[in-house]
């Protein structure tokens, strides 16, 4: 079976029991006037994800790896936003408020869907969630053991909010997670560096770091 260089030791995966798990690469996020934006965050920070994940995307297409996509993002009528997350940052910018890519992380809305370099390719599923982590309220749980998955490839953004929160989420559930460091993305530099780490230490207490060209390198 192929094995990553991986911190803290090697990672060992099945491609048939695999699964490319990229996570709220949406505008809302990447891109200026957007959610991200709108909690005060430098946006910038978010795009040099983009291009390892595009090149893993394509790696991951030619091998025949399960790719599934999700997106952070409420209901038109916020029926599934709790006001701990509504009530955050400038009234005039919250969820549900109008911006430049249209009404701020709401479901349908330009913002709220995945870059244009990341596309989902067709027969791709794209899971819509409501919370940070992506089994929480969502079809990802009965997706992946449909296809009999026991190990998943972590990409997207933020390293220390969605990355994390479904790394611990799948971790949890019984899932090898290997995260890929250059393909997540964090506001704060900081945090991309300690929620790396915070991933792998202890022995891999949620899961394994590595590159992505590592990983690409064992298809
Ligand atoms: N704010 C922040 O860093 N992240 C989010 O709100 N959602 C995701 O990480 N997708």
């Amino acid at each position: 079976m192929p094995t990553v260089d991986a911190k803290p030791g090697p990672f060992t995966f099945d491609p048939a029991a695999t699964a490319l798990l990229v996570i709220d690469m949406q505008r809302d996020f990447l891109k200026p006037g957007g959610f991200g934006e709108s909690l005060g965050n430098d946006v910038s920070q978010l795009r040099r994800a983009i291009e390892p994940t595009a090149a893993l995307l394509k790696a991951c297409r030619a091998r025949g790896l399960t790719i599934i996509h999700t997106r952070e993002g409420h209901r038109a009528d916020l029926s599934d936003c709790p006001p701990a997350k509504l009530n955050r940052g400038d009234p005039s910018q919250r969820i549900g408020a109008p911006g430049p890519m249209g009404r701020i992380l709401i479901r349908g809305e330009y913002g709220h869907d995945i870059v244009d370099e990341l596309a989902p390719a067709p027969g791709e599923p794209v899971v819509d969630k409501p919370g940070k982590g992506a089994f929480y309220a969502t079809e990802l749980g009965d997706l992946l053991a449909e296809r009999g998955i026991a190990s998943l490839v972590v990409t997207g953004v933020t390293t220390e909010v969605c990355v994390h929160t479904t790394v611990r989420e799948a971790n949890d559930r019984g899932f090898e997670c290997l995260v890929l460091a250059d393909c997540v993305g964090s506001y704060f530099p900081e945090f991309q560096r300690v929620g790396l780490e915070m991933i792998a230490a202890q022995g891999g207490i949620f899961g394994w770091v590595a590159n992505s060209e590592d990983f690409t390198a064992t298809l």
